[in-house]
Formats: C-alpha cells, structure tokens, sequence
C-alpha cells in the first residue's frame, strides 16, 4: 500500500527550499497536488515552471475557496498557521500538515531530531560527523541544509534532523529514535503568544519518541514524561548516573560521561563554555544510538565550527573581526558576546540589530556593559536595542552594513575584537542571515 492515497488532493503552500522539496517528493509519488504561496513571485517559482510546468500554482493572496479543494495543505515553516486563510480552510475540515510529518512517516531509519533555541545547527552537525566518524551511513538536514524529503533514501543507516519550532507546529507524531531541546530562550515573539505556546511548539519533538535528552541546566527542555522512558542529560556540572558533563582532574578539566573522562576540553577546537555544552549534547545523543565513544570523539576533535557561527573573519592592525550573524536572537548573541570576551585581551565592538521579531532585548545591557567598547546598531529595530542598551556603552547608528564595518575600524582598539553577532533576523536588509555574513566578511576583508 502507498504511503499516500493516490485519490487524494494535496496543496503545498509556500514555495521555497521546503515547499520545492515537497513537489518533488510528491510528484516523484505520482500524487496530485497543485502549490500556493502568498508572494507574487516566490524563490523557486521558476524552478517549478522549468521542471513541473503541469503543476498549478497560484501566486498572491491566499484563496481560502482553492486551498479547501485539497484534503491537505503542506504549509511553509515561513507561513504561521494562525494566518486567517489557513485558519479556514481548517475550520472546513482541510487537514494542515507540513514536509517533517510527510518525512517522519516515511523514514525507514532511525531519526535523532534536534530543537532548541540556539546551538541546533551546531549540534546537529557535529552529530552527523559523530556518525560519519562511526562508519554510519548519515543523512544530516531538515532546518538547516538539505530539507528533509530530499534527504531519504532507502541507504540510509541514521537521520539526524535539525528541526525548527514553525516545522514541529505542523509535525503531529514525529517518532524519534531519540529527540531533544537543547535550550529554550525568547524568539519568534511575532509569531508565538508568548514563551509557553513557543515552548510547547518544540516539545512536539518529543511525541513518540523512544528516548529524550535534556539539558540540566535548563528545566524547559525537560520533557514530561511516561514512566520507563529512557533519558539522557547534558550540562556543564559533574555528571552523575545518565549524565554527561565536567569532571576535573589533577586541574585538567574533561568531558565526562557519569563517572568516567572522556577527552580533555582543550582538544575541542569549539571555544567557550556554551561550545562544551554543545558537544556533550551531541555524545548524548550519539550515545544515546550506540555510535562508539572513539568515533565521537575523534568527530570533535577535528569540528571547528559553522559558517557564520562566530566565525574567524580577519586580523587588522591587531583587530580580530568574527562573524556571527547566524545569532538571530536574543539568547544566540549572549553567547557570542560572553564566550569571546572572556577569551580576547581587549574589549568588543559589536553590530547588532534588524528584525527584533518583537523580542526583549535588556538582557544585553549587563553583558554588553561588562564586555564592549562600543555597538554599532543598524536595521529596523535599532531603537529598541538603543533603548534597551541605555548609556551602558556609546552606542553608534548606521544605516548599512558598509558603514557599520567602517565605523568599527574607526573604534576598535589593537587587541580588540569586531564582532557582528545582531540578536535579530536579517529579513529587514537582506535576504537571510548567510547573506548578511557574506556581506559583512566582505566588507572586513575589502578594508585596507
Ligand atoms: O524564523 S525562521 O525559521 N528563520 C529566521 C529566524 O530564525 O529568525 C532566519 C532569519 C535570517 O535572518 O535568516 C523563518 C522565517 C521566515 C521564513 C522561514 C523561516 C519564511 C519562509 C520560509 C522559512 O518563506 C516565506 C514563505 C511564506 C509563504
């Protein structure tokens, strides 16, 4: 029996990488969908016309009247499911669903799915090299990368999916082999109600799943659980039964797992305590599948990190510029500003600002006293960040990404380090935040 009734209608709504994978996937099936997106002129519109030209898609506003032609709607993680359109056609008994259930329900392999605020990419990646390391046939994507349809394959030994909170909303029974949220801290406010309905979107990672790992210095991303399940932690403390964490010996601090070393924390080439939380989750979870310790390790010893993810840029006049613009929230650039000052002899110049996506930004005002000579601000909410920061620092306004990199020359001191780490989305300025990177790495390496 197909997976997918050959009867049925399907509408793809959203054409972008996602919304291109899931034609491909059910035009490969033979089933007969058509595709909506509220844009006149969508990412892939021409990709789809060049390989699909039978497909009908309709472009603009959405047309309730159409989408409830179909028994199910595949909607975009860029498209919120309270958007009234939506709303409708499922209130008329539409079905709203999304490419991770199509993929979960089709999978033939075990899946470690990973969520979280930040550090998701990070861990997802690492996982995947754990794997690779191991000898497994891995496929690693969903939010970051290859989407997730493209990547099954009956080859296939182990997924390792990076899955957002907008993908979860529409995945109703996901069935890991293991699933986790790595850490839970404000983001997308334009699109949740507030924290506990953005919470309660990632815990949809944990529905069916055979066993969890949590995160003991974060009691959001513990999981409410049936009794028996099996349950890893991570964090920073001495590990005890089930745990991985820091163990100190003979002043060498390591990686641990319950009471036994695992590697030395200065093999990681992953600086930063947030970096070590990182790669105890990923041997969480790589354990949690049996990948060998050997294997994991030896992953992490060669792991330097993510494009855009405080990232080494240049050296100038004794000025260190690293990019960081894959920090899109509050939380992410926290982690930048904190983990690189402590490890630079000078202060931080920081480029920060754009898409705010209605967040708090006043957590930044004591680190950013505490570790920056200066930030630079730039995009849509810069005001809110000013109001935020106070007179915590002097606080430069610049209305482009080329200024900004100007003006930083100008107030960074030798043994000072630049950093662009905004705390909000690119969307305001540029077409995503790999595009903002590229840009200011550009502007860094053009100076003189
Ligand atoms: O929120 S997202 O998952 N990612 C952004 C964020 O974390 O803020 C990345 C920001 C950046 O600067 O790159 C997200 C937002 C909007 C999206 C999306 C994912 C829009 C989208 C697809 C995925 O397409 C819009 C189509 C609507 C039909």
């Amino acid at each position: 029996m197909s997976l997918i009734a050959s009867d049925h209608f399907r509408i793809v709504v959203g054409l972008g990488k996602s919304g291109m994978s899931l034609v491909r996937f059910l035009a490969n099936r033979g089933v007969s969908f058509a595709v909506a997106d509220t844009r006149e002129n969508p990412p892939e519109l021409a990709t789809l016309r060049r390989d699909y030209p039978q497909v009908d898609v309709r472009c603009g506003e959405l047309d309730v009247e159409f989408l409830c032609r179909a028994d199910e709607l595949y909607v975009s993680p860029g498209l919120a499911l309270a958007t009234p359109a939506l709303q409708a056609a499922a209130a008329r008994g539409v079905k709203l669903s999304g490419d991770i259930e199509l993929f979960a329900r089709n999978a033939k392999a075990p899946i470690i799915a990973i969520s979280g605020s930040n550090a998701k990419s990070t861990v997802t990646t690492l996982v995947g090299e754990m794997a690779a390391a191991a000898g497994k046939r891995v496929a690693v994507g969903g939010n970051l990368g290859t989407p997730a349809l493209d990547l099954l394959s009956d080859d296939v030994e182990l997924y390792v999916m990076e899955l957002s909170s907008f993908q979860l909303e529409t995945t109703d029974h996901l069935g890991a082999e293991v699933a986790t949220v790595l850490n839970i801290s404000e983001d997308h406010m334009d699109r949740y109600s507030g924290l506990p309905a953005y919470h309660l979107a990632k815990h949809r990672i944990f529905r069916g799943a055979r066993q969890v790992v949590f995160n003991r210095q974060d009691a959001l991303t513990r999981p409410l659980l049936g009794e028996g399940m099996p349950c890893w932690s991570f964090g920073l403390g001495v590990p005890d039964f089930k745990g991985f964490g820091l163990r100190e010996e003979n002043g060498e601090k390591y990686l641990a797992f319950e009471f036994q070393n695992l590697m030395p924390v200065r093999e990681l080439k992953i600086r930063g305590a947030h970096n070590q939380a990182n790669a105890l989750a990923a041997l969480a979870l790589g354990h949690a599948v049996g990948l060998p310790f050997d294997a994991m390790l030896a992953a992490l010893r060669t792991f330097a990190g993510l494009e855009h993810r405080c990232q080494w840029v240049r050296d100038l006049d004794g000025v260190t510029w690293y990019n960081d613009s894959k920090a899109t929230n509050v939380g992410a650039a926290l982690a930048a500003i904190e983990g690189l000052g402590a490890d630079i002899e000078g202060k931080l110049v920081l480029i920060a600002g754009g898409d705010g996506k209605g967040a708090d930004f006043k957590d930044l005002r004591d680190p950013v006293a505490a570790n920056c000579r200066a930030v630079v601000l730039m995009g849509r909410d810069r005001e809110l960040i000013a109001q935020a920061l106070g007179d915590a620092v002097p606080l430069v306004r610049v209305s482009s990404l080329d200024e900004a990199v100007q003006q930083c020359r100008a107030l960074a001191h030798p043994g000072d380090a630049v950093l662009l780490s905004p705390a909000c989305a690119s969307f305001d300025m540029f077409k995503n935040y790999e595009e903002r990177g590229q840009l200011f790495a550009r502007a860094a390496e053009d100076l003189a």
